[in-house]
This record gives C-alpha cells, sequence and structure tokens, in this order.
C-alpha cells in the first residue's frame, strides 16, 4: 500500500513482477483461485523490495512466498525466463480460454465450459454455442470491448450522461470513477456515480435517465440493470450498457452508471474509484480494526466469528474520503496513487 516507494521500486524488480502478473491472470483465467492469489501476494512483497533481489536465499525468506514459487523467481531472476508461462501462453487450451474469457461477462468457469464442448473459435460461439443476452452483446462488440478508451472521449461520455441527467433532475452531483479518476490516460469503461445533495432527488432517477439517454440513440444496448436495493442493506441501483456517441468513426463502449443516497457517497465514491486491489487493501485493513468497509458504509465495532459477522457493528459518520482514511489510521492517498 506504499505510494511514492513503490514506484521506484517496481522499476527494480520490474521484470519479475510483469512474468508474475502475467502467470497470476492465466491462472486467474482457468479459474485457479489460490495459485492467482500466491501470485498476487508475491508481487505485493516483491514490490516492498527496495532492491533488486538476486539470489535464491533472499527470496524464499520472502514473507508469503513457497518453495515452489521461489524457484520460479529464482528462474526469471538467473535465466531471464520462465518456462512454465511460455509454455502456458502458447498451449491451445490457455489462447481459447483467454479468447473465451474477453466475451464481456463471460468467466472462466464458462470459457471452460466452451472449451469443454469442442468450441475453439468465437464462429463456433456464434454458431453452436446456447448464449445468453449479455453473452450475445458480449460477442457483437468482441473487438470494441477490447480497446481502451480514450481520455477524452471518456469525458464526452461523462457529458452526454451530465446533459441528460442533469434535464430530469437539476444540481445532481456526477462523478465520474475507475481509472478514469485514477488519471489513466486510457479506460476500459466508463464509470458514473450520481447523487443528490439533498439525499432525496437521486431517487427514481435511473430508469427516466437510461430511457432518455436510449431515446437519442446514446445507449445501444443493456447488460445488467438492478434497480432493486443490492445486498448490504443498501440502496444502490446501477446500470450497466453499451453507448455510442453521435458522429463519424465512434465505437461502442462499455457505460457503468450508479445511482446512490448522498450519506453513501464517500464510501460508494472509494469503491468505485478503486482500483479493485486497492479496496481489497482497504477492506482487510479495517477487517483488522474489527470495522467493516463496503461500497455504502464504514462499521465499528464489528464482531466476527470464523470469518462471518455475527455482529455488525456501527455505521461510521463518512463525509468524504478523507475521513475513511483516517479511521483506517491511513494517511490520505489521492486516486492517482490507488493502483495498488
Ligand atoms: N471494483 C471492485 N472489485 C471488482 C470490480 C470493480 O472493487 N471486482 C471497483 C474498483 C474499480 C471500480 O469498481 O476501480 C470500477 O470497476 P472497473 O471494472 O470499471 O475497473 P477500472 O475502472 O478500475 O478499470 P478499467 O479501466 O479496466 O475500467
Ligand atoms: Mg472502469
Ligand atoms: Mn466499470
Amino acid at each position: 500500500m506504499s505510494s511514492q516507494t513503490a514506484k521506484k521500486n517496481t522499476e527494480v524488480n520490474r521484470d519479475i513482477i510483469e512474468k508474475l502478473q502475467a502467470m497470476g491472470e492465466l491462472y486467474a483465467k482457468t479459474n485457479d483461485k489460490w495459485r492467482a492469489y500466491s501470485y498476487q501476494k508475491a508481487i505485493t512483497t516483491i514490490r516492498r523490495c527496495t532492491h533488486r533481489i538476486d539470489s535464491y536465499e533472499e527470496i524464499i525468506k520472502l514473507p508469503g512466498i513457497g518453495e515452489s514459487l521461489a524457484k520460479k523467481i529464482w528462474e526469471i531472476i538467473d535465466t531471464g525466463s520462465f518456462e512454465k508461462l511460455e509454455d502456458f501462453q502458447s498451449s491451445e487450451y490457455m489462447k481459447v480460454l483467454d479468447l473465451f474469457g474477453n466475451v464481456w461477462g463471460c468467466g472462466p468457469n464458462i470459457a471452460k465450459q466452451w472449451y469443454d464442448q469442442g468450441f475453439r473459435t468465437l464462429d463456433d460461439l456464434r454458431t453452436k454455442a446456447k448464449l445468453s443476452q449479455n453473452q450475445q452483446v458480449g460477442l457483437k462488440y468482441y473487438d470494441e470491448f477490447l480497446e481502451r478508451i480514450p481520455r477524452e472521449e471518456v469525458t464526452e461520455i461523462e457529458a452526454m450522461v451530465k446533459q441528460h441527467a442533469l434535464a430530469l433532475v437539476p444540481g445532481l452531483t456526477i462523478q465520474t470513477c475507475g481509472s478514469y479518476r485514477r488519471g489513466k490516460a486510457t479506460c476500459g469503461d466508463v464509470d458514473i456515480l450520481i447523487t443528490h445533495v439533498d439525499g432525496i432527488s437521486h431517487d427514481g432517477l435511473l430508469i427516466p435517465l437510461t430511457d432518455s439517454l436510449k431515446k437519442c440513440g446514446f445507449l445501444t444496448d443493456d447488460l445488467i440493470l438492478s434497480d432493486k436495493y443490492d445486498d448490504d442493506s443498501g440502496s444502490h441501483v446501477k446500470y450497466f450498457g453499451v453507448c455510442l456517441l453521435p458522429g463519424e468513426n465512434r465505437k461502442h463502449r462499455r457505460l457503468d452508471i450508479i445511482v446512490i443516497p448522498h450519506d453513501e457517497y464517500a464510501c460508494a465514491l472509494l469503491y468505485f474509484t478503486g482500483s479493485a486491489l486497492f479496496n481489497r487493501s482497504m477492506r482487510s485493513l479495517a477487517h483488522k480494526y474489527n470495522m467493516y468497509l463496503s461500497q455504502h458504509r464504514l462499521n465499528t465495532g464489528v464482531i466476527r466469528k470464523n470469518n462471518s459477522k455475527i455482529n455488525m457493528g456501527t455505521p461510521l459518520y463518512t463525509p468524504t474520503e478523507e475521513s475513511i482514511f483516517k479511521y483506517l489510521n491511513l494517511p490520505y492517498r489521492p486516486p492517482e496513487e490507488r493502483d495498488h
């Protein structure tokens, strides 16, 4: 979770981290969660090393790195290559899993199922597989969804959503989160968070908003619309879909909109800004303080038994992101420093 030093240290062991990252991602694609997690843990540990790692003895002493992983790390340092990764990357199985896993909404389990059913190409899926609505949309825009969205275009998409939302309800707070708020030059999708300071005017906005955006042709396909209150007794409503800006040579882009009550704004903003990895670290830190951090709120005095909460505790007053960092005894980190 260190920020400035993390950048420098990533440089010193960059080749190791990149190879471990690639391997961890492949394991995630085969749904080998345990291995994917060990790789992620090893990466976090190595990122903290302030110098170039250069002996096997040193690796095996690092916390959380066992013998088998240590040997692989040493192979990378000693030979500059990682045979298992290369084998894995060039196997037909991995290539197909990778291809199928990039269909929006398709997890490793479905990718595996399709592989087991004998499918090998996207055309196989189009012609032979039984596809859900979402998978059909995912396939239709397969290439477009793999392309990153330039930051400037995210700003244009945000402007479009703002225009329609504010025409319905003046005074809404509309904030683009995700990788955009973290300052990235390109984004995978557009994540927009909407609330209203008066605490009530956000209610009932989502459907009229998406209707308005559909009418003008901006929203082209729906993926998920959940306008019921979700888990954790929160009251977020969300829309996941596909949008297309007017004009020549435009591409279909993934758009996520979440509408929330104002008293949950800071926790939702923190969650939706991410990164996912950063969120996980924040949550596990909260856990250590017997707190519980969700996209809705930060609770204190939580009692857990065998990892399940037997007492949910009480919500803390969280008017800003800064206040959440403070409760967790962390120095504030601006969005640009929340990749890890
Ligand atoms: N999020 C999370 N855990 C997940 C998925 C998402 O905590 N499993 C949170 C953190 C993310 C945010 O939601 O930053 C938005 O999710 P995205 O999938 O849109 O991720 P990013 O915007 O960070 O990256 P990208 O540029 O790929 O969209
Ligand atoms: Mg995003
Ligand atoms: Mn998103």
